[in-house]
């Protein structure tokens, strides 16, 4: 099976490139207000920042749980919600032994899953951490109006603004930082979701799941050890080290992978940070029921092999698992697996062979089924 020879070549590189060190000097980032009008050509936010890892309070695990979101909304009316989300910087780990200054909200990446009713009246207030060296807002692709909540949302450290605004759009949406250089702030972590519910509701799964893909431009190669500085130049040439679900390599693999029984029916919301490139989102042995292609609730497709998320962009996908093993949910742009795009949904129950047999290569995984029995 093809993916059995990807997976160990992504732990190799990860394991065994060669830790070099590039020990450039750096030069403070201006830690500012910074309007929204440095746009345009221009290196001048081109140099390293100046981060020293011990500074910043540490996070166990960077990456959100796939199944860290709220359950479908029951009631009928619209009412007004009140959501709080902080803006934070911490230290982090990409892979093991390899270490990033993500900034956050709510400290996970991708944040937390935001989950309201259309017609719904959001009070959202943002706080910026105390700590953080930057300040930060949020735009959310559910609103409308100037900057999608960032234009009345710049909070310096230790400040506090609130957004309110009316869901008027059903549909899942993204939000991110948009402050200062927004694509740094994206690309450091600063994103998730929205489900703007139809008064309708959406139909009846047994699991639901949060996945996001983003990008990192760490200064030192894939695989390389220690603390890695962001790299401003390789996020400006679309060159990412790292492409990630759910904030770093392996976040949805082993305990944190996706879990379903055959006859099972599964939705996952799929988000794209970016910040550069496009996801081409498939599940390797599945494919999907029902998309909703770019996230729009009035336009469904059936039957869809991959789906095309482009950056600041979500997908919904639906489908009933029915044949026990692992599907490896990946960009399809493969080569990213070996960058960290890639996690597993394990699939027990009882095999149809009149779906899929074969030969008895996966004596192996029919053991490991038999033992979760
Ligand atoms: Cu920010």
């Amino acid at each position: 099976m093809k993916i059995k020879k990807i997976i160990p070549s992504t732990i190799a590189i990860l394991l065994f490139a060669a830790p070099a060190f590039a020990g450039e000097s750096n030069q403070r980032h201006s830690a500012g207000h910074v309007e929204q009008t440095n746009f345009g050509p221009g290196d001048s936010y081109l140099h390293r920042m100046s981060v020293d890892p011990s500074d910043y309070r540490k996070v166990k695990d960077i990456s959100k749980s796939v199944t860290d979101l709220p359950k479908p909304i029951q009631r009928k009316n619209s009412k007004k919600v009140v959501i709080t989300l902080e803006a934070t910087e911490v230290m982090a780990s990409i892979a093991h032994g390899i270490n990033y200054h993500y900034w956050t909200f709510n400290d996970t990446v991708p944040g937390p899953f935001l989950r309201v009713l259309q017609g719904d009246t959001v009070e959202l207030s943002l706080f910026n951490a105390e700590d953080s060296s930057h300040s930060h807002s949020i735009d959310l692709h559910a609103v409308t109006g100037p900057g999608g909540g960032a234009a009345v949302t710049h909070v310096e450290p230790g400040e506090s603004k609130e957004l309110i605004f009316k869901a008027t759009t059903p549909g899942l949406f993204v939000y991110h930082c948009a402050a200062g250089n927004a694509a740094t702030h994206i690309a450091n972590g600063m994103y998730g979701l929205i489900l703007v519910e139809p008064t309708k509701g959406l139909s009846k799964v047994d699991h639901e799941f949060y996945v996001m893909q983003g990008e990192l431009y760490t200064h030192g190669s894939i695989g390389k050890k220690g603390f890695q500085a962001f790299d401003a130049r390789k996020m400006i040439d679309e060159r990412p080290e790292y492409v990630v679900f759910n904030g770093r390599t392996g976040a949805l693999v082993e305990q944190g992978q996706l879990k379903a029984k055959v006859g099972d029916k599964v939705r996952v919301f799929f988000g794209n940070a970016g910040v550069s490139k496009i996801s081409s989102f498939h599940i390797i042995g599945e494919i999907f029921d029902k998309v909703y292609a770019e996230a729009s609730l009035s336009n469904t497709l059936k039957d869809v092999q991959t789906t095309l998320v482009p950056a600041g962009g979500a997908s919904m996908v639906e489908f009933k698992v029915d044949y026990p093993g692992n599907y490896v949910l990946v960009d399809h742009a493969l080569t990213r697996i070996d960058r960290g795009a890639w996690g597993i949904l394990n699939v027990t129950g009882r095999k149809n062979n009149a779906l899929y047999s074969g030969s008895s290569s996966d004596d192996a995984a029919d053991k490991v089924h038999h033992m979760e029995h």
